[in-house]
């Protein structure tokens, strides 16, 4: 039995859950804008179903919540005064400004990174490179305070290699691992890497633009190359324009994989067919499973609805097959549950479905999958992950209360102009490095 895990470690959602319509393209995040949020049920809802995935065995790992609102950026644009006075002031001038820093937007951790294990790696270490997230301002002003939580849990440049995000203006467009897949046989063998693009920064344009494409080309290379992987184990594959203008502004939206299993809508991919045929030449001998849902049995539009493919694929021990691990959404979309019912009695890896209730989330655009970032570790690296980052029964009470104590029961559009707001958001964070032993770890803290 390989010791080399895939690690899932999930965002907690932070105490400013909101919804504000920030990202044009997510249709969940324009739809629900201005909708009530209820920030503590959205934590608990997340720590529970990282709860779950670690009862059921899987190594289940967590990143914090970033300071929000982020008075530095306010700062950085112009407003003065005392933290208060800025969030006063800016709710006055540019409340829509005050809202992308308010986001708790970083829960989503999949647009966290793209990380490459050890065995992908020229170098044999775990490389990270955190995402610009640049055709988003919210999300925009994530990548720093990520690439220091990144820091603070793989803190041994002996295992672990951290590049900064990429730069390039307007270009190289990047959100991390919700464009990467990963195709293994076993997870401490090299690897597959796949990565998928909506444009391209110095080629053609995309023909049909009702929403804007995200992840670039040039990106995804940049990151292979960075990550020091061998050409022929990396695909790069184009997500279709259609899926984009429906509502499929990441890829893990539309495609999910584990080891040798791709999972996808028949629709997610510009050329399937070449995508298929390089994904197999890469993979070599061994067998890889596509596992296409047709437009037929489950349209893109129901796809997108029910977050089917933002699911988690996943091998829980002692459990014959994979597992996906899906949205209440999904349980609820009659063609989707049926669809599902009947995947599992097919002849493929797919043997299970457990549905968890992220709601919350959801109503942001983001479902189990968007929840967390994988990353592949072998015993040795285990070791050297930060414990006070790694889920456990203890921790998952400590932080039901902390949020308990700290987060508000429903939070509008008009509490951001609150100044209280701000103040709970600290005391919440301030308790929150104590919890994770991390001294003074954010920005207000450090001044
Ligand atoms: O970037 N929503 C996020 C959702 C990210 C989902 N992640 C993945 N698919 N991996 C986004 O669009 C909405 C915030 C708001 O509207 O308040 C938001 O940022």
């Amino acid at each position: 039995m390989s010791q080399t895990v895939e690690m899932n470690f999930d965002g907690l959602i932070g105490s400013t859950h909101n919804y504000a319509g920030l990202s044009q393209g997510n249709l969940a995040s324009t739809n629900n804008a201005k909708l009530v949020s209820q920030p503590r049920r959205a934590a608990k809802e997340g720590l529970a179903k990282m709860q779950r995935l670690h009862q059921l065995g899987l190594k289940q790992g967590i990143l914090i919540p970033h300071e929000r609102p982020h008075i530095p950026t306010l700062r950085q644009l112009g407003f003065s005064g005392t933290d208060q006075a800025i969030v006063e002031k800016a709710h006055k001038s540019a409340p829509g400004l005050l809202a992308m820093c308010y986001s708790a937007s970083s829960m989503w951790a999949a647009n966290a990174a793209t990380v490459s294990p050890s065995s992908d790696t020229a170098d044999g270490r775990v490389h990270f490179t955190p995402a610009n997230l640049k055709s988003m301002f919210h999300r925009s002003i994530e990548h720093k305070m990520t690439g220091n939580i990144l820091k603070a849990i793989f803190n041994n440049d002996r295992y672990f290699s951290h590049h900064d995000a990429l730069s390039g203006g307007v270009h190289l467009g990047d959100e991390g691992a919700a464009n990467h897949n990963r195709l293994c046989n076993d997870y401490g063998e090299q690897g597959v890497e796949l990565f998928i693009f909506g444009k391209h920064d110095f080629g053609p344009a995309r023909t049909s633009s009702r929403f804007p494409a995200r992840q670039s080309l040039e990106a995804s290379t940049a990151i292979a190359r960075r990550h020091g992987l061998s050409a022929d184990k990396v695909v790069m594959a184009s997500q279709s324009s259609q899926v984009i203008d429906a509502g499929g502004f990441h890829n893990d939206v539309v495609s999910v994989s584990n080891k040798n299993v791709l999972f996808m809508h028949e629709l997610a991919f510009t050329d399937k067919a070449s995508l298929f045929k390089e994904v197999a030449s890469a993979f070599g001998e061994q067998e890889v499973h596509f596992i296409q849902v047709p437009e037929h049995k489950v349209s893109l539009d129901n796809a997108i609805k029910s977050y089917l493919f933002n699911s988690q694929l996943v091998n829980i021990p002692g459990t014959d097959g994979m597992t996906l691990i899906l949205p209440m959404e999904s349980q609820e979309n009659p063609s989707v549950h049926s669809y599902l019912m009947d995947l599992i009695e097919q002849d493929t890896p797919i043997k299970h479905v457990e549905f968890v209730d992220v709601r919350q989330s959801m109503r942001n655009g983001g479902g189990p999958a968007c929840l967390r970032l994988r990353v592949v570790l072998n015993e040795q690296e285990r070791t050297q992950v930060n414990p006070s980052f790694v889920f456990t029964d203890e921790l998952f009470l400590t932080l039901n209360t902390w949020v308990d104590k700290h987060y508000r029961d429903e939070l509008c559009s008009a509490d951001l102009a609150d100044p209280t707001l701000l103040c709970e958001s600290r005391a919440a964070l301030d308790e929150l490095t104590q919890i994770m032993k991390l001294g003074s770890f954010y920005e207000f803290q450090q001044v």
